[in-house]
C-alpha cells in the first residue's frame, strides 16, 4: 500500500463521520445538506468498509423516502437550510404516491443501489459473524423495495420502443449540465414561473464551476410542468419538454438489475431473479443498439425531436458499466485509455474526463462539462473489473487515489490544472476513496 494510503483512508472516514446526521449522510456539508439518492448508495459502500451496520443504515434511511409506485426519489430533505430548490418548489407533500412522513423530490437519480447491495454484502460475508447475519436480514427485508424501484423503472420508465430507460430533468441523469442534454435543453421553452434565488454559487469559490443561470431555469421550469400533472408518470411523459432515453443510467440499471438478480437467488426468490434478469438484458441490448457505428460510442435518444445526443462525453462508455460483447467492450477499454480520453496530452491526471477535451464544448472546470469526478472514475474501474478488464481498472483506479492524495475530497478536479474544484468533504468522494483502499486489502 502506497504510504498515503492509509491516513487517507482515516481522512476519507472522518469526512463521513462529520457529515453522519444519524441515518443519513448529507451528500456535502453547506452544499447538499440532504440525502441524495445514488449519492447515498455510494456512501453506502464507503461506510460498508468501516461499519456495514451504519451502511445498511443509510440504505434503510433511503428506502423512507420510497414512493408508492417504486421509484427512489432523488432528494430526501433534512432540516438543514441552505439548498434550492427546497420542499416549496418541489411541492410532493400530500401527493398520494409519496411518502407521508419524509420530505422528497419529485425525480429519481440512476440505479445504482443494488450495486452497492451487492458491495456491501461481499464485504459483510468477508467480515462474517454479525455483519453477515445483519446483512442477510437485511437483504430479506429489503429486497422487494429495490426489485419495486427497477420494475418501476422498467414500467414507467422503460416504455419507449428504445428499450432506453427515460428522464423527465437533467437532473434524473446525475450529470446535470452534461453536454449530454444541451440539444434536448435548447428545446426547453421556459414559461412564467415564481422568481427564485440560486444557493448553490454561494458555496464554491467561483461561478464558473456550476451550471449556468440560464439551466437553472430550464431545471425549474421543468419541475413547474412536472408539479403541473402531480408527477403522473404517465400523464408526465405527454407535458414535459425534456423526455430523453438516458444510455448511463440504462446501462446502470442493467448492471444493478444483473446484481440484485443474484442475491434474489440467494434468497430463492427464483421468479423475481428471472424477471430482473429480462430486465437486465433488455436494458443491455437497449445499450448496445444505440452504438454510433462511426464512433462506437453509446447515444442518449431525444424522444421530444425523435434524434441522436450525440455530444462526445462520458455516457458513451456506458457499455463498459453494463458489459457488451467482447470484442466491443476490449475496444472501447482502448478508447477511453486512449488520447482523446484518459491519455489525452492537455490531462493533469489520466482519468476518464467528463467530455472528451477533444470537444468543442469542453470545459475544465465546469461541472459536468469536462472535470473529472472521482466518484464516476470509481464506479469505471468497478465495472471493468467485473467485466474481467483488471488490468485497465488497476491503472485507472491508481491514478484515481493519487487524485483523491490532495486529502480535499473535492466533488470534482479541472481535468486539464488538476485543481479541486466544486464541494470540499464531498461525502461520495470520500466513499471513493474507503472502496478503493478496500478493494486493494480484499
Ligand atoms: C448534483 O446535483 C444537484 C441536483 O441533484 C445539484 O446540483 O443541486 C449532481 O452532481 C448530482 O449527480 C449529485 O447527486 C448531487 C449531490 O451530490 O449534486
Amino acid at each position: 500500500m502506497p504510504d498515503l494510503a492509509t491516513p487517507l483512508t482515516h481522512a476519507a472516514a472522518d469526512v463521513l463521520r462529520a457529515n453522519d446526521r444519524g441515518e443519513q449522510t448529507v451528500a456535502a456539508p453547506l452544499l447538499y445538506p440532504h440525502q441524495w439518492s445514488w449519492d447515498a448508495a455510494f456512501v453506502a459502500i464507503g461506510w460498508g468498509t468501516v461499519s456495514v451496520p451504519r451502511a445498511l443504515d443509510e440504505l434503510r434511511h433511503l428506502l423512507r423516502g420510497q414512493w408508492r409506485t417504486g421509484m427512489i426519489p432523488q432528494i430526501l430533505f433534512s432540516a438543514e437550510p441552505g439548498y434550492f430548490p427546497g420542499p416549496q418548489r418541489w411541492r410532493t407533500v400530500g401527493l398520494a404516491a409519496a411518502p407521508s412522513d419524509v420530505v422528497t423530490s419529485g425525480i429519481c437519480q440512476p440505479a445504482v443501489h443494488s450495486l452497492a447491495v451487492w458491495i456491501i454484502g461481499e464485504q459483510a460475508h468477508r467480515n462474517g459473524g454479525a455483519d453477515a447475519e445483519a446483512f442477510d436480514l437485511f437483504l430479506a427485508d429489503t429486497f422487494d423495495a429495490w426489485l419495486a424501484w427497477h420494475t418501476w423503472l422498467d414500467d414507467a420508465r422503460g416504455t419507449h420502443p428504445s428499450g432506453l430507460i427515460e428522464i423527465h430533468h437533467p437532473w434524473e441523469s446525475g450529470m446535470d449540465n452534461s453536454p449530454r442534454w444541451d440539444a434536448a435543453c435548447a428545446r426547453v421553452r421556459v414559461g412564467e414561473m415564481a422568481p427564485y434565488i440560486r444557493e448553490d454559487t454561494k458555496h464554491v469559490a467561483d461561478s464558473g464551476e456550476r451550471p449556468a443561470d440560464a439551466d437553472y431555469d430550464r431545471y425549474l421550469w421543468l419541475v413547474e410542468q412536472l408539479v403541473s400533472v402531480r408527477y403522473d408518470d404517465a400523464a408526465a411523459r405527454e407535458v414535459i419538454d425534456f423526455r430523453v432515453g438516458d444510455v448511463f443510467f440504462t446501462a446502470v440499471h442493467a448492471l444493478s438489475a444483473d446484481l440484485l438478480a443474484r442475491l434474489g437467488t440467494r434468497l430463492g426468490r427464483t421468479t423475481e431473479a428471472a424477471t430482473l434478469r429480462e430486465m437486465a438484458a433488455r436494458a443491455r441490448a437497449a445499450v448496445a443498439a444505440t452504438v454510433d457505428p462511426g464512433t462506437g460510442h453509446a447515444r442518449d435518444y431525444d424522444m421530444r425531436a425523435g434524434e441522436w445526443l450525440t455530444a462526445s462525453t462520458i455516457g458513451g462508455f456506458a457499455a463498459l458499466i453494463c458489459g457488451a460483447e467482447p470484442r466491443e467492450y476490449t475496444r472501447l477499454v482502448a478508447d477511453l485509455l486512449g488520447p482523446a480520453w484518459c491519455g489525452h496530452a492537455s490531462l493533469a491526471n489520466p482519468l476518464p474526463p467528463t467530455t472528451s477535451p477533444d470537444s468543442p464544448v469542453f470545459v475544465s472546470r465546469n461541472y459536468w462539462r469536462g472535470p473529472q469526478w472521482p466518484v464516476i472514475t470509481w464506479l469505471f474501474t468497478w465495472a471493468l473489473r467485473h467485466h474481467g478488464e483488471s488490468e485497465a481498472a488497476d491503472a485507472i483506479a491508481a491514478a484515481g487515489r493519487r487524485q483523491l492524495a490532495d486529502g480535499t475530497f473535492a466533488e470534482y478536479y479541472d481535468a486539464v490544472s488538476g485543481a479541486a474544484l466544486g464541494s470540499r468533504d464531498q461525502s461520495w468522494t470520500a466513499a471513493a476513496a474507503l472502496a478503493w483502499a478496500a478493494e486493494e486489502d480484499a
